[in-house]
């Protein structure tokens, strides 16, 4: 595993697994603009050059030094002649035409500003731009639409929910669930995961597994522990997922954006009086509770050190797990089980550190994961 001296001159892996990355991104004026691109790229469906700016933002965002010339960038990895392009220019003008272009783009504004909504993914942006609508207003008010129940909440906590979550309303929640999981069962485990987990000051949500040591007890966990937040007046929408997962139908070899575990899309109702410091709110908010989304997830105890590493993220980390573990070590690594194809057998893990030295990685700690 290549060390991090700081300059530029140090090797960088083309995986993220092998490489640390904090929060703190020293090329933020090339990574937000590679993802401007991707974004364009992901509503075009174009999948390829999407992925490679994301790779390519990632690399940039686990240097310790600043990007000052196209120079500084000659032996980094994941690099092409269109990302070079790029930082060419931004380090010429301070800003990238194209960029520029990209944000100033109709269908690119409305794309973004749909998918903005909770429930609304990329198809159904698209299908309502196709129609010629292009603000909220136009979708509100066209008749022939029909809003399902998680666009319908999407709308209505719109506000709250695009305003970010900060750490102490994070703390605040946890203390919530944590209450909850253990009126339920005292023995409950409760594990903080996601972005926050990774040491990030503010997330679009606050991720959390629950389980407990009773193998099978896991599956009515859930229902349980909503049905009392139901009960307390604080749940205000609940997409519940029962449990899909079975042992025996593993390895999986297709690719899986979800898995299989019981879980649970929420948003719940967070009083100002629990949070220390208070709500974070941009102007006087008289209401004195704001909206947030939580998601909580269940798995197994014995799938626990998978399903923790699997939802701690980040997204370009979990993938580069998953590329290095398949082309390196023909392994097949998912948020339920890292399996040997070499062997044809699965190996156990009951920690994170496990499923590393498993793959042969040096440890990265979570908030080494912010790729
Ligand atoms: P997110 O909550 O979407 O992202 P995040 O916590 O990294 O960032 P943010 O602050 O914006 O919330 O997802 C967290 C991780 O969970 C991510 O690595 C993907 C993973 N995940 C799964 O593995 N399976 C799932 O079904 C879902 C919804 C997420
Ligand atoms: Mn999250
Ligand atoms: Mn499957
Ligand atoms: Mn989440």
């Amino acid at each position: 595993l290549p060390t991090f001296p700081g300059g530029p001159t140090a090797t960088v892996s083309q995986y993220a697994c092998q490489r640390r990355t904090t929060t703190e991104n020293n090329n933020k004026i090339f990574t937000e603009a590679f993802e401007v691109l991707a974004e364009s790229y992901e509503f075009n469906e174009i999948e390829g050059p999407c992925l490679a700016f994301r790779r390519a933002g990632s690399v940039l965002k686990s240097l310790t030094f600043e990007v000052r010339s196209l120079g500084d960038t000659q032996d980094l990895p994941c690099l092409g002649e269109h990302t070079k392009e790029l930082i060419e220019e931004i380090l010429r003008y301070g800003r990238s035409f194209e960029v520029e272009k990209i944000l100033s783009d109709e269908r690119y504004q409305t794309l973004k500003l749909f998918t903005s909504v909770f429930g609304v993914g990329p198809k159904t942006a698209e299908k309502w731009y196709r129609r010629g609508l292009r603000s909220f207003s136009d979708v509100l008010t066209e008749p022939s639409i029909q809003l399902n129940r998680m666009q319908q909440t999407g709308f209505l906590h719109y506000e709250d929910i695009s305003r970010a979550v900060s750490k102490a309303e994070a703390r605040a929640l946890g203390n919530i669930i944590d209450e909850a999981v253990h009126a339920i069962t005292l023995d409950a485990v409760i594990s903080l995961t996601g972005g926050f987990r990774r040491g990030k000051e503010f997330g679009h949500d606050v991720d959390f597994i629950v389980t407990t040591p009773e193998l099978g007890r896991e599956r009515s966990l859930l229902p349980d522990v909503t049905d009392r937040l139901e009960q307390q007046g604080i749940l205000l929408y609940c997409d519940y997922q029962a449990s899909t997962f079975d042992m025996s139908k593993l390895p999986c070899h297709r690719f899986e954006a979800m898995d299989h575990f019981a879980k649970c899309f929420l948003i719940l109702r967070l009083e100002a009086s629990k949070v220390e410091g208070g709500l974070n709110s941009t102007e006087e908010d008289s209401r004195g509770w704001r909206a947030v989304r939580v998601d909580l997830v269940s798995p197994p105890m014995d799938r626990y050190a998978f399903a923790l590493l699997g939802w701690t993220g980040s997204r370009q980390f979990e993938r580069d797990l998953r590329r290095f573990a398949r082309l390196e070590r023909r392994m097949l690594l998912d948020n339920h089980i890292l399996y040997d194809k070499t062997k044809k057998e699965f190996l156990a893990a009951t920690t994170e550190k496990d499923i590393f030295a498993h793959l042969g990685l040096e440890y990265i700690e979570p908030w080494q994961r912010n790729a």
